[in-house]
């Protein structure tokens, strides 16, 4: 799937989003939208904690934001059910670096033994597992930033067309690292699509005061095995 649209500066650009495994999207969100789930991050995360789950269930203006027409233009095809959200902060209480990974577990309502579903782990009273690398290919995240995000606050780093090699063992890593990284700075307002498979990690922000994100995973439902629930749909 290609994709057409216009950068920061006003260039067209055309990016292949299965190729690449992330396209950005300048501007999506306006100083308003923005301010009201800014004022919602700060009800939902009051230690400043480096991160929360679980938060559509906790938010209605959350809810909202995952079916306003302005983020379900951006999803390409039948994946526009939200399936899992989070917030992501780092501030100068926890201003923290994340190692290469991928986002390799679904949440679910319950746990059932479910043969190419493993391992099972429970963070935050909620159940997760690891899915077959089949399903995770066919999700979409989008990461919304309400704060700029510049090489000094701690943007995400990727590895374009990693989300292709299915779940990459933590060993090889470093060697496909070495083929190349980009740095995703951005603007409050943009949003991120990625594949939750491609490679990507941060850095700590050098001087933290806020890098907010919405973290938002989307599926079509019926990918999920019948024995298991998403646990936020
Ligand atoms: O926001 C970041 O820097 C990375 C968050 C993360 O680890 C993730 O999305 O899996």
């Amino acid at each position: 799937m290609v994709l057409t649209f216009e950068d920061k500066s006003g260039k067209t650009r055309r990016m292949n989003f299965e190729t690449e495994g992330y396209t950005l999207f300048s501007s999506v969100l306006d100083e308003s939208t923005l301010e009201v789930l800014r004022q919602e991050f700060r009800r939902l995360n009051s230690q400043s904690t480096a991160g929360i789950r679980n938060v559509i269930a906790q938010s209605p203006a959350i809810a909202a934001l995952a079916s306003l027409e302005c983020i379900t233009d951006l999803l390409l095809g039948p994946e526009r059910q939200p399936v899992r959200s989070l917030l992501f902060d780092k501030t100068p209480q926890a201003n923290w670096p994340v190692a290469w990974h991928q986002d390799r577990t679904i949440t679910t309502k319950e746990r059932h033994e479910v043969e190419g579903y493993s391992p099972w782990s429970r963070k935050a009273g909620i159940d997760h597992v690891e899915p077959p690398a089949e399903l995770l290919e066919q999700m979409v995240t989008l990461r919304i930033h309400l704060d700029d995000t510049g090489e000094d606050n701690g943007p995400l780093s990727v590895i374009p067309g990693s989300h292709r090699k299915g779940k990459i063992p933590p060993d090889q890593i470093p060697e496909i690292a070495e083929r190349g990284t980009s740095s995703l700075t951005c603007n409050a307002g943009d949003v991120l699509m990625m594949r939750p498979l491609l490679l990507h990690s941060s850095r700590r922000a050098q001087e933290p005061s806020h890098r907010r994100i919405i973290h938002l995973e989307f599926a079509e439902l019926a990918i999920l095995d019948r024995q298991l629930n998403w646990a936020e749909s």
